[in-house]
């Protein structure tokens, strides 16, 4: 099979690499000129492990190849960006440009599968977006099919079309992309079976066929229940802090009981999808998707009392130095997307200027982001010598191996629970 992959991102790049080590032709297709070029040359440009190696294999043995424009293949799959707008919503405009780079090479017998999140009606859009460009097309139409998944009646010109949300964690992409359940759903049966047997093709997880809607609810719940419980955690730290009881004792105690599992508090919630996947559903219904919003809010509220905390620490201390300790979305990662520890560094880093010194044990010197915020960075050793306040933001391993005699010092605030051996502040 010939498989045309658009989109090289975190998981187009990735699930191209893998198509291709599993014996398939693949093209990935991106409209960014660099990006092509590096792929093509059997580098990469995002940091995920183990993916060097396999670009680099299946780029050589001619078995992953990029340009910046698609060719005629058997399966489509998109893998672009779906970001929102400033007013929170979803900006479709990179998926519909995908479907139209597509639309002229599409041929009878074609399936086409969207895996970035997307909100409820997506994929239905995407049929109707080719079909008005292509009359000569039909989407596979309920109805008796035969083994290819076409419809009688319409053998010679029907395509498929089909949701499949990607599910994976950044840091573990390849194996999850091999071993998670995926959650198939084609705008029609027809399109839910052939979209199942391509996935068979690669996935030793369980490929369970739904609806095109409602795989596309899927991908978003799971985003937006995780964003719910973590502002459950995040709403118990403020009303915590109010009644100065300590938190993580309290989430300790509590999850003692069997039916119980709070998660953990932190500066906020970042990353590109748990963030941002929650405000699909509310754009969608917004008298319904009441704890969802407020969820969001709650997470977007507890970045500014984090900044508020520190504010008030440094201005006790107007000769402190300030450590503020990690800056990647979570821990033992080096991606800033959406990150509150970023944006409290930033807000710090604009207001105290030199007194800030930053600590990101997964970023390499240079990043654009990092010169952006024009203050100081260090190692964590170096930081923990010459501040007085720390501010830890992630919890990464770095920092948790840091022994309280060398930080018994430190003014903190530990918004990960990682120093809680530090005696209690006066
Ligand atoms: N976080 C907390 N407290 C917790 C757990 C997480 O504050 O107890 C914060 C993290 O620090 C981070 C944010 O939440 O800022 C998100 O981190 P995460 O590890 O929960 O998730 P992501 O964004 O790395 O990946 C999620 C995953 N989704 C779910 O777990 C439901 C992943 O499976 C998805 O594939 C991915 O989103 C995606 O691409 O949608």
């Amino acid at each position: 099979q010939k498989v045309s992959m658009i989109g090289l991102g975190y998981i187009g790049l990735p699930t191209a690499a893998l198509i291709a080590s599993r014996g398939m032709q693949v093209l990935g297709v991106d409209t960014k000129e660099e990006v092509v070029k590096t792929v093509a040359a059997g580098t990469i440009h995002i940091s995920e492990p183990d993916l060097d190696g396999l670009v680099s294999k299946v780029v050589s043995s001619g078995a992953l190849r990029t340009s910046t424009k698609p060719e005629p293949a058997d399966v489509f799959m998109i893998a672009v960006p779906t970001p929102i707008d400033r007013d929170n919503r979803p900006d479709l405009s990179m998926v519909r440009a995908a479907v139209d780079s597509i639309t002229d090479v599409l041929e009878p017998g074609n399936l086409v599968i969207l895996e970035s999140t997307s909100p409820i009606g997506t994929t239905e859009g995407i049929a109707t977006q080719i079909l008005e460009r292509r009359p000569d097309l039909h989407v596979g139409a309920n109805g008796k099919t035969n083994g290819n998944g076409q419809t009688n009646g319409h053998a010679n010109s029907t395509i498929n079309v089909a949701y499949c949300p990607e599910r994976v964690l950044p840091g573990k992409i390849l194996t999850e992309l091999i071993n998670n359940d995926r959650c198939i759903g084609g705008v029609t049966p027809a399109c839910t079976r052939r979209a199942q047997r391509f996935y068979k093709s690669f996935v030793r997880g369980a490929c369970v066929a739904t609806t095109a809607r409602a795989a596309e609810l899927v991908k978003l719940t799971e985003n937006a229940y995780r964003d719910a419980n973590i502002a459950f955690a995040n709403e118990l730290s403020m009303i915590c802090d109010r009644f100065d009881i300590n938190v993580w004792e309290v989430i300790d105690l509590a999850n003692r009981h069997p039916r119980v599992n709070v998660l953990r508090p932190g500066p906020g919630v970042g990353g590109h999808c748990i963030a941002v996947d929650p405000w699909f559903i509310i754009d969608s219904a917004p008298d319904l998707a009441r704890v969802m919003r407020m969820s969001r809010e709650v997470n977007l509220d507890k970045t500014q009392k984090i900044i508020e905390q520190a504010e008030a620490l440094i201005e006790d201390h107007p000769y402190a130095n300030v450590a503020c300790c990690g800056l990647a979305f979570k821990a033992n990662i080096d991606d800033l997307r959406e990150s509150p520890a970023m944006e409290v560094a930033r807000h710090l880093a604009a207001k105290y200027g030199s007194r800030i010194k930053i600590v990101e044990p997964n970023l390499r010197r240079p990043h654009p982001e990092l010169a952006a915020l024009g203050v100081e960075f260090m190692t964590i050793d170096e930081a923990i010598h010459c501040c007085e306040i720390a501010v830890l933001l992630v919890d990464h391993d770095e920092f948790k191996m840091v022994p309280l005699a060398e930080r018994r010092h430190l003014d903190v605030i530990d918004t990960r629970g990682v120093w809680q051996d530090m005696p209690a502040r006066a």
